[in-house]
C-alpha cells in the first residue's frame, strides 16, 4: 500500500486566517509537514517558515521543490477596502499569484490547492437575502472582481488538468487570535478590541448594514472539512458558499454591550459603506451542507461570549 505524504505550503501565513489556520494543520499533520510562508518573516519560532512572493514563479517554483510539496493554501491576497487604494496592485497579488500556484500544481502533480473567495463576488444584482450558490455575479470592487476571476479559474484547472482545487466564499471573519488586514468587515473585529481596553468604537459602516460573517473557529472547521473530504463529494469546482452568521454593526454593538454596558460607539461611514451597500447581506449554503455536511458551531452571542472572554485575557 502506498503512503499518503501530505507536505503543506500555506501561502500568506502571516495574515489573519493563516495565523490560525497552520497551528490548526500543524495539529493534524505535524509540525514539519506544514510549511508556512509570507511575504515577510513575523518572528513565530514555532513554525517551519520561508520568506515567499507568490507573484514571483520561480521563488514558488523553489520553495515547492526543496520540500516536495503536495498541497497548497494559497492565501495571500489584498483585500477589499485596501484593494481599492491600488487595484493594480491587487490584480497582481490576488490573480496572477494564483495563476502561478495552479501552473507550479500542474507542472508538480499537486493533490490539492485550497484557493479562498469571497461574499465579494455579490454585487448589487445578485438577491441580497439568502443569497444562492449560482447567481448572478458583478463584484463593484476589484477584489471581488479578483476572486471571480480566481473562481473561474479554479473551475478551468480542475476541467483541462484534473488539478483538484477547492474553494469556499468566507463570510467575514471574526477570531481573537489575530488582526484582519484591510478588509470592509474588519471593524467586527476592531470593535471587540476596543470594548475589551475601554474606548468607545467609531464605526466606519452605518448602524444598519447587515453582512454575513463566521466565527474563525467555524472558518478554519470548514476549511478543514472541505480538503478532507472525499473528492467524489465535491461538487463545485468554482467557490462554495459559506455561512455563519449575519449581523448589522448595532447588533454586533448591542451583544458586546452585555458584557460592557458602558462601552459606546459612533456611526462615522467612510468608502467602506458603499463597498458593503453593494454586498449581500446573508448566504443560503444549502450546497456546501448537502456535499460536506457543513454545518457552523457559532451565532452572534455564543461568538461574543469567546471573543470577550479571550481578549479580556489577552490584555490583562
Ligand atoms: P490578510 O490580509 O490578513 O493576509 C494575507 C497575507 O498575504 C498577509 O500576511 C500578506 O503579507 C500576504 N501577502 C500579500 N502579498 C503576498 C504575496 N505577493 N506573496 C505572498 N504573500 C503575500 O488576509 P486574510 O484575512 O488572512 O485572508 C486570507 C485569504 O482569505 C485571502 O485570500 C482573502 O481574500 C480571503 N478571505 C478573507 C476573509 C476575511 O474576513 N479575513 C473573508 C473572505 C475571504
Ligand atoms: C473583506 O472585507 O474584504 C474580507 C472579505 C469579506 O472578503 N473580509
Amino acid at each position: 500500500m502506498e503512503i499518503e505524504i501530505n507536505n503543506i505550503l500555506v501561502i500568506g501565513a502571516n495574515g489573519q486566517i493563516g495565523s490560525v489556520l497552520v497551528p490548526a494543520l500543524q495539529n493534524i499533520y505535524g509540525k514539519s509537514c506544514v510549511i508556512a510562508s509570507d511575504i515577510y518573516d513575523n518572528g513565530d519560532a514555532n513554525k517551519v517558515f520561508e520568506i515567499l512572493d507568490a507573484t514571483n514563479f520561480d521563488a514558488l517554483q523553489g520553495v515547492i521543490e526543496k520540500y516536495k510539496i503536495t498541497q497548497i493554501y494559497h492565501l495571500a491576497a489584498i483585500l477589499s477596502a485596501k484593494g481599492e487604494k491600488n487595484p493594480q496592485l491587487a490584480w497582481e497579488v490576488n490573480v496572477n499569484s494564483f495563476i502561478n500556484v495552479l501552473e507550479v500544481s500542474v507542472k508538480h502533480d499537486i493533490k490539492k490547492v485550497f484557493y479562498p473567495s469571497s461574499i465579494a463576488v455579490f454585487g448589487l444584482n445578485a438577491p441580497p437575502k439568502n443569497t444562492p450558490q449560482n447567481t448572478i455575479l458583478n463584484p463593484t470592487t476589484i477584489y471581488g472582481v479578483s476572486k471571480v476571476a480566481g473562481e473561474n479559474l479554479a473551475q478551468y484547472y480542475f476541467t483541462k488538468y484534473g488539478l483538484d482545487v477547492r474553494s469556499l466564499r468566507y463570510p467575514g471573519i471574526i477570531g481573537y487570535q489575530s488582526l484582519p488586514g484591510g478588509g470592509t468587515t474588519d471593524y467586527a473585529v476592531d470593535i471587540y478590541h476596543k470594548a475589551i481596553i475601554g474606548e468607545n468604537f467609531d464605526c466606519f459602516l452605518k448602524a444598519n448594514t447587515e453582512l454575513p460573517m463566521i466565527f474563525m473557529d467555524d472558518a478554519i472547521k470548514a476549511t478543514i472539512k472541505l480538503m478532507q473530504a472525499p473528492i467524489e463529494n465535491i461538487k463545485i469546482r468554482t467557490s462554495y458558499n459559506l455561512s455563519g452568521m449575519s449581523f448589522s454593526p448595532e447588533e454586533i454593538y448591542n451583544s458586546i454591550k452585555k458584557h460592557y454596558p458602558n462601552f459606546s460607539i459612533k456611526y462615522i461611514p467612510d468608502f467602506r459603506q458603499d463597498i458593503a451597500d453593494n454586498w449581500v447581506s446573508s448566504i443560503d449554503d444549502k450546497e456546501a451542507v448537502i456535499d460536506w455536511n457543513w454545518s457552523p458551531n457559532y451565532d452572534l452571542e455564543s461568538m461574543t461570549d469567546i471573543m470577550v472572554t479571550m481578549l479580556a485575557k489577552r490584555y490583562k
